[in-house]
């Protein structure tokens, strides 16, 4: 089966070659990170290192070498002038940066404590413009790609510009990405969702409602029987419902909620945000899409319910009916 390259598609698809430069240099990153990962017990990569990232979370050594890996390939396109990444505390930015080059906010890896378990983990970024030193974070509406790699039984590539989302195989034999899943769309509705349920005790009223109809099956309120993943890879659990349909929520909850929330927004929200809405799906933190919440810190975190639109809307709605009535 002759499949189209990711070159031959970016050739085809994005008229500036700088940006088209950027992209084959973060699909480059991903390919290495991919090679890394599938080698990290031969590498004695797993296992925790002594230092934390600017979430407090212990970071792994294979996250310190995505993000080297991701940081360098970046740098090779000479129109980068800023880089956001999960691992480090300070944003990079080139000292001549000037308006219009490059941002990218990435996270190298994600959902790494799965590594040591050998379950799918994967990278996440965007790609917008910097305006200047004073607006340096990327507002949602302002992202021109979005993409992640998830690294499974083979390693993909989900990328959009705004207009569709498609999504690439590694040919390991060919050494090179093929686009095996064009126009990925999410459908309106779904019978499947992901949230970590050991959280139940923490979530607002909304989050327990939404969830325990749902689990109530065909003889409850939603007069359907839902099926319920949770993989604790952003990446994983939002590429099946790209692929399948579904539901992802991580919500403010009574625990998190003083830092707002669990996940981050510029690389982990915002770029899922991207490419679900892109798809067809919404995003939104309950209150307000995704996409319009200000960045106001390179870290800042926020609740995250993204999916197939009628079950956001679903939730937004109840969000602003206000509490559950007893
Ligand atoms: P929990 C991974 O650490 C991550 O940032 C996301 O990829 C994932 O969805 C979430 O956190 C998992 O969180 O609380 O289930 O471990």
């Amino acid at each position: 089966m002759k499949f189209v390259t990711l070159n031959a598609y970016l050739k085809r698809e994005v008229s500036e070659p700088s940006l088209a430069n950027l992209v084959d240099r973060i699909a480059s990153a991903c390919w290495q990170i991919s090679a890394t990962v599938r080698n990290a017990a031969l590498a004695g990569n797993q296992g925790e290192t002594v230092n934390v990232n600017p979430q407090g979370e212990v970071q792994k050594p294979i996250d310190l070498i995505a993000d080297d890996i991701f940081r360098h390939s970046c740098l090779q396109n000479s129109d980068v002038g800023a880089l956001i990444s999960e691992e480090v505390q300070e944003v990079y930015h080139r000292t001549d940066a000037k308006e219009g080059d490059f941002v990218v906010a990435y996270d190298p890896l994600d959902g790494s404590s799965n590594i040591d378990v050998n379950l799918s983990v994967g990278s996440i970024f965007s790609i917008s413009r910097f305006q200047d030193i004073q607006a340096l974070l990327p507002a949602g509406r302002k992202i021109e790609c979005a993409g992640y790699a998830i690294y499974g039984p083979s390693v993909m590539l989900v990328l959009t510009f705004g207009d569709k989302v498609d999504g690439f195989t590694l040919d390991v034999d060919a050494a090179e990405f093929v686009l095996t899943h064009p126009n990925m769309q999410i459908s309106n509705d779904t019978i499947e969702f992901a949230i970590n349920t050991s959280r139940e005790r923490f979530w607002d009223d909304i989050v327990s409602a939404y969830v325990e109809d749902c689990i109530a099956g065909d003889d409850g309120p939603r007069r359907k029987s839902f099926n319920m993943r949770w993989t604790a890879s952003m990446v994983a659990d939002v590429h099946r419902l790209l692929c399948r349909g579904g539901v992802f929520l991580y919500p403010q909850d009574k625990e998190n909620a003083g830092q707002g929330g669990k996940l981050r927004l510029l690389y982990e929200a915002q770029p899922m945000a991207f490419i679900v809405e892109t798809a067809g799906g919404r995003a939104s933190t309950g209150k307000a899409r995704i996409l319009d919440v200000p960045p106001q810190t390179p870290h800042q975190r926020t609740s995250v319910i993204l999916g197939a639109s009628d079950e956001i809307e679903r939730l937004e709605n109840a969000y602003a009916a206000g509490p559950v009535k007893a």
